[in-house]
């Protein structure tokens, strides 16, 4: 298919609750969305850099940037009939994977809907519905986390994950273990700590946690690895996982026992389900990770979810949880029984409400610019 036209916007939507990391708090979001048109179908992809460069060193900035000046010109007017021939186009510019994921990304979703196909079964998805997990920032005091939580559960969420920092830790954890004994129970700390507070970590290794997330530097494989040799508890990696390369790296010298798959963070959907196969291969289980993203990003999340090595539920829960009206319908919503179900449909499945994207956009730009009437 002929790319004939690449639009980046800009657009702001406030999240429903605060979310709080051990590298700030927010209470918006801003994302790049990119629409690419060819042969009368359209596809949609989401940026998932932050404002600043808090998770990672990509912005919001940067990423308009690259996929302004070096990925998009590499793409329109060009022919692409295949996903992979994205990463094949964009390999001479170093690094940006989330801007590079985003257009990957709406690429997929035109390749998908020239097929006729769901998003799901073009990647090689099997499952029809995902298990759901939550995310829960830090909070102002121990019993507003416990209310959270017990709000959380109460809609049927299968499984919580709890953000940790130096002094939001052991104390909280031990409360959470005491009056929800037996939740699938994890913890995050986005590299808020060193190998020498390994007592904490010690610690942690009481309360039967599914895993413990990125503990150590956000570009840190090796120390993961004397950590990990340390505990019981299985070791999660998100942050400094950008390959197949560094996975089967990570895993080859026993970094961890699980990783957290972000399209966004790893470059696109391709790279992505390479991770997913390098653990497959090693009987090591995945789960997909999230990024507050608007409906769009969760439709490529939830899609390449329903690999089958995706074997613990993931960050991906019901649109409500982050906003109050999503950018698609239908929003993703919770099934009783802790799901979210695939969408169906050609694509990501889900239609997208232009008229609300209109009134959330910051700043938009088309490519080729539009002619001078
Ligand atoms: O449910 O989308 C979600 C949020 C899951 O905790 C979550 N994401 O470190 O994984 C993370 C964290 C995050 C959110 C990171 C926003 C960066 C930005």
């Amino acid at each position: 298919m002929r790319i004939e036209r690449i639009e980046l916007r800009t657009i702001r939507m406030d999240l429903v609750h605060r979310f709080e990391t051990s590298f700030g708090a927010e209470s918006t979001r801003h994302a790049v969305i990119v629409r690419v048109d060819a042969g009368g179908l359209t596809g949609y992809g989401e940026c998932v850099a932050g404002l600043g460069p808090w998770y990672s060193y990509e912005t919001v900035g940067t990423s308009l940037h690259v996929l302004r000046e070096y990925l998009a010109p590499r793409l329109i007017g060009q022919d692409v009939d295949s996903p992979e021939q994205v990463g094949d186009r964009f390999a001479p510019i170093r690094g940006h994977p989330m801007a590079k994921a985003a257009l990957e990304f709406a690429v997929w979703d035109l390749l998908a809907r020239a097929a006729g196909t769901p998003l799901a079964r073009f990647l090689g998805g099997e499952r029809d519905r995902v298990d759901s997990g939550v995310s829960i920032g830090i909070q102002p005091s121990l019993d507003a986390l416990l209310e959270r939580i017990d709000g959380f559960l109460g809609q049927g969420y299968r499984r919580v994950k709890l953000k940790i920092k130096p002094g939001w830790d052991v104390r909280v954890v031990a409360a959470v273990r005491e009056r929800f004994p037996d939740v699938p129970l994890m913890v995050d700390a986005n590299s808020a700590y060193r190998l020498d507070d390994l007592d904490v970590f010690r610690q942690l290794d009481d309360f039967d946690l599914l895993m413990i997330e990125q503990p150590l530097g956000h570009d840190d494989i090796y120390e993961h690895s004397k950590l990990q040799a340390r505990l019981r508890t299985r070791l999660c990696l998100d942050e400094s996982i950008h390959t197949a390369a560094d996975a089967r790296f990570a895993l080859e010298i026993g970094s961890c026992g699980v990783i957290n798959i972000k399209p966004g963070r790893v470059g696109g959907l391709v790279e992505a389900r390479a991770i997913h196969d390098v653990c497959r291969a090693r009987g090591i289980p995945v789960w997909c990770g999230g990024m507050l993203e608007t409906g769009i990003g969760r439709a490529h999340n939830v899609a390449l979810a329903s690999l089958p090595n995706f074997r613990l539920p993931g960050d991906l829960s019901a649109s409500d949880r982050y906003y109050a009206r999503d950018v698609i319908d239908p929003p993703f919503a919770l099934n009783p029984d802790g799901t979210l179900s695939v969408p169906s449909g050609p694509g990501i499945g889900v239609s997208v409400d232009e008229e609300l994207l209109d009134r959330l956009t910051l700043s938009h730009e088309t490519i080729p610019p539009p002619r001078a009437p």
